[in-house]
């Protein structure tokens, strides 16, 4: 079933109520809500837009502009005809975005900001910004149609960055999501009357899929923040009774003078993913609020895969249990489960896990095992009960504020530059960010002035992935294979941004 008409199924009795609606700097952007009856007809005219711009079932719509309405009814439109959504981080470069074009030849490309006027279009032919792409879809007639999808039909294309530098194309089926959506919405116990504060970006699983799914499955209504302000989050929490949000939404909440109980007596559930959420700040939000946030954990490949019971326990460091049908195994390096209790690369299997990266069959193949689990990298242990801790990752991955930074990916810039022998990139702890990104260098010569590495990172690599601190050295640790010991590194380097 296509995903769109299953949510349009549970939104069909509340047409007339609010769905989305514009807060905080986005009210005066896009003005007043927008009931589920405007987001089924947007999306109806994007839909057929986006068919007379040629878009047939399987092409792939490219998408990056800023969070705004029109931007969730185009995500609908592209589902509602079939089209397969390709969703961009804001904060890429154009060379970033030139690879994610060539790569997923898309039909449609839309950028710019809704409501800015701004052209979004480029000298890409079939690039044309949202403004312009919603004056044509306003000026035709709604296309009712919801194009028949099978459950292994594609729905999203999304980008994540590779250990070996080069951005792989997750790719996510509507049976996929839909398994993922169900599963959420029954978890964690949504009941009429729920309202979602929704302030996390709409270009990636967390705010895309989980968050918005679960509440248009519930036809709640969604209180849209343009981006996380915790002074704006801390005055609509009162109006919600859902907040989903990176630790970092919790840590400066916690900052926010005066913050707690009296702020959340509305609130049901308070969700953390996207990055570890560390015991403290779990246990400071308890003592301060009364609740304990709920942890649960996912990745790009596969959605959701453990939640922390909504009745059951919650406990912190812990990401609780595999969700309805998924099923984990933590495995040693022999590919063999380990017993209970005991660390391994955790291992996954379910309907929520994609198919495969786009385009890249060999790479699927190493990630996958022959009966059908995936590798996720993370090592984790899953105890008796089967509840899974993740003690750490195996892959090469530091995590910022909920975003991804793949330190090959910035390494190769980084050894690009005139002067720079070569690079290690760690992530060092972060009191904001969770993790921040450090540079360590060898210097050809003498060591290049940071303010020259910025601006030859700056033009190619999106800035949430620089590094803010850079260390010069003459070696860099080496065990005996010739691998950098990024573990030594990670040690010495520990107090980059504390301290
Ligand atoms: C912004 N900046 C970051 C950053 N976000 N740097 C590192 N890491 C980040 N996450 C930088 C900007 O480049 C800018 O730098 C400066 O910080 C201020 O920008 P801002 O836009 O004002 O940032 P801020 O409000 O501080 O944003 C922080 C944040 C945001 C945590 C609120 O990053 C956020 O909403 N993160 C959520 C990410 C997310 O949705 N992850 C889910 C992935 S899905 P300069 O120098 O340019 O001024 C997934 C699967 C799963 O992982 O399990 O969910
Ligand atoms: P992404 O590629 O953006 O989908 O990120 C997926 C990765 O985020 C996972 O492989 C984990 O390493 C990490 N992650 C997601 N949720 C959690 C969590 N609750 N705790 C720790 N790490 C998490």
């Amino acid at each position: 079933m296509n995903l769109f008409a299953l949510l349009s199924e549970r939104f069909e009795a509340a047409l007339d109520c609010p769905g989305v609606v514009p807060v905080g700097a986005a009210a005066g952007a896009s003005g007043p809500a927008w009931t589920y009856r405007d987001l089924d007809d947007a999306s109806a005219r994007f839909s057929a837009a986006l068919r007379g711009r040629g878009v047939e079932p399987g092409d792939r719509v490219l998408v990056q502009v800023p969070k705004s309405v029109e931007a969730v009814a185009l995500y609908l439109g592209v589902l509602r005809c079939g089209g397969v959504y390709v969703p961009l981080n804001t904060a890429y470069t154009e060379r970033e975005v030139a690879f994610f074009v060539s790569d997923a030849s898309p039909r449609v490309v839309v950028r710019g900001a809704a409501g800015s006027g701004d052209p979004g279009a480029d000298a890409e032919p079939r690039s044309v910004g949202i403004d312009a792409l919603w004056e044509e879809a306003r000026s035709l007639d709604p296309d009712p149609a919801v194009e028949p999808r099978r459950g292994d039909d594609l729905a999203a294309i999304c980008y994540t960055s590779g250990t070996t530098g080069r951005s792989k194309g997750a790719m996510i089926t509507h049976g996929n999501l839909t398994s993922n959506a169900l599963a959420l919405h029954e978890i964690w116990g949504f009941e009429p009357g729920d309202v979602l504060l929704h302030a996390l970006p709409i270009f990636h699983v967390h705010g895309l899929f989980v968050a918005l799914h679960t509440a248009f499955l519930n036809a709640s209504k969604v209180l849209f923040l343009p981006a996380f302000d915790a002074a704006e989050v801390r005055h609509l929490l009162p109006e919600a009774t859902v907040l989903m949000g990176v630790p970092t939404f919790y840590s400066r909440l916690l900052a926010e003078p005066g913050f707690g109980s009296a702020d959340c007596e509305s609130i049901r559930l308070f969700v953390s993913g996207s990055a570890p959420l560390t015991e403290a700040v779990w246990g400071d939000f308890e003592a301060r609020t009364g609740h304990r946030i709920l942890e649960r954990y996912g990745m790009t490949e596969a959605g959701m895969i453990t939640s922390n019971p909504l009745l059951g326990e919650r406990v912190a460091g812990t990401v609780g249990f595999p969700l309805p049908g998924v099923e984990v195994r933590a495995v040693g390096e022999d590919g063999i489960e380990v017993a209970a209790g005991e660390v391994g690369t955790l291992e996954i299997r379910g309907p929520n896990l994609f198919p495969g990266y786009w385009g890249l069959p060999e790479k699927t193949a190493e990630e996958m095992r022959d009966d059908g689990f995936f590798v996720t990298g993370d090592l984790a242990s899953v105890d008796g009960e089967g509840r899974v801790t993740l003690v750490g990752r195996g892959k090469d991955l530091v995590i910022a504020g909920g975003f991804n930074v793949y330190p090959k990916e910035v390494e190769d810039r980084l050894n690009e530059v005139p002067g720079v022998a070569e690079s290690a990139v760690i992530g060092a702890p972060h009191a904001d960010l969770g993790e921040g990104v450090v540079a360590v260098l060898v210097a050809e010569d003498s060591p290049v002035e940071d303010d020259t590495l910025r601006a030859a990172l700056g033009a190619g690599l999106a800035r949430y992935k620089h590094p803010r601190r850079f260390y010069w050295v003459g070696d860099l640790p080496r065990n005996a294979m010739g691998k950098v010991q990024k573990n030594v590194l990670r040690e010495r380097y520990r107090d980059a941004y504390c301290g």
